[in-house]
């Protein structure tokens, strides 16, 4: 089986010390796990210059569904990969909800990302007034369709229930074990598929010994190392 993937997601956090300290430490442990690190980009040079002689792939958060031209502001997936990036989270729910990101946008970045080489971290999740109305399992399907037909082995899936985001709430091992059967079923069984939401050193070996969970998405508890470290301990 291959090994379980623990990727960091910073967010809108981090300053260039922060970035030394905490890859740092990340970059001399000892650890199990394929582990990946996004942080923001202007940090992303530093970061891989950081983890460069590790294992430990770098990566971003977003990026343009645009390869270039008059875009301001856009970041472009050829841009990552030439300074070094090997991942990119898209369609991250913060995204979808603050920043106007849809599925459909997500789906052309998430092909402009696998043109470049990069694996998409491709996020999708219900919120709470969803599942309330029994609609989860729906509104996953709905935002995989745009992934059919993606070479597999380029890209994972990361389910986020958004109201398990920064929450403190984590989703219950029965919450989280049929969505991403359901995901699988839905891709192809071999679709590697994350458990984000609320992640921290003392829940993620029991979220990461949940039947068809094959790595976990960290926000918070990526901004310690020793945090994260022993999360990435706890993967198999
Ligand atoms: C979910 C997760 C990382 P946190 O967004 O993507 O963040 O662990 O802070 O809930």
């Amino acid at each position: 089986m291959p090994r379980q993937l623990v990727i960091a997601n910073w967010k809108l956090h981090g300053s260039i010390g922060q970035v030394k300290s905490v890859l740092g430490e990340v970059a001399k442990a000892d650890l199990g796990a394929n582990v990946g690190v996004c942080v923001p980009f202007p940090y992303l040079m530093l970061a891989k210059q950081i983890l460069h002689p590790t294992r430990i792939q770098c990566g971003a958060q977003n990026v343009s569904q645009y390869h270039i031209g008059a875009y301001t502001g856009e970041v472009s997936a050829g841009m990552l990969a030439d300074v070094g990036c090997e991942l990119v989270i898209i369609g991250h729910s913060e995204r979808r909800r603050l920043f106007g990101e849809t599925t459909e946008s997500a789906g052309i970045k998430m092909r402009a990302a696998l043109d470049a080489g990069l694996m998409g971290i491709y996020c999708v999740g219900e919120s709470a007034d969803e599942r309330r109305e029994g609609r989860a399992e729906q509104v996953v399907i709905e935002q995989l369709q745009v992934l059919k037909g993606l070479p597999l082995g380029l890209f994972a899936v990361a389910y986020e229930p958004s109201w398990a985001v920064g929450s403190g709430m984590v989703a219950s091992e029965e919450q989280i074990a049929p969505i991403h059967a359901l995901i699988k079923n839905e891709l192809d069984p071999r679709v590697r598929v994350l458990y984000g939401g609320s992640v921290k050193a003392n829940n993620a070996a029991s979220i990461l010994a949940v039947e068809h969970v094959d790595g976990v998405l960290v926000g918070g508890a990526a901004l310690s190392s020793f945090e994260f470290i022993e999360i990435c301990k706890a993967a198999r």
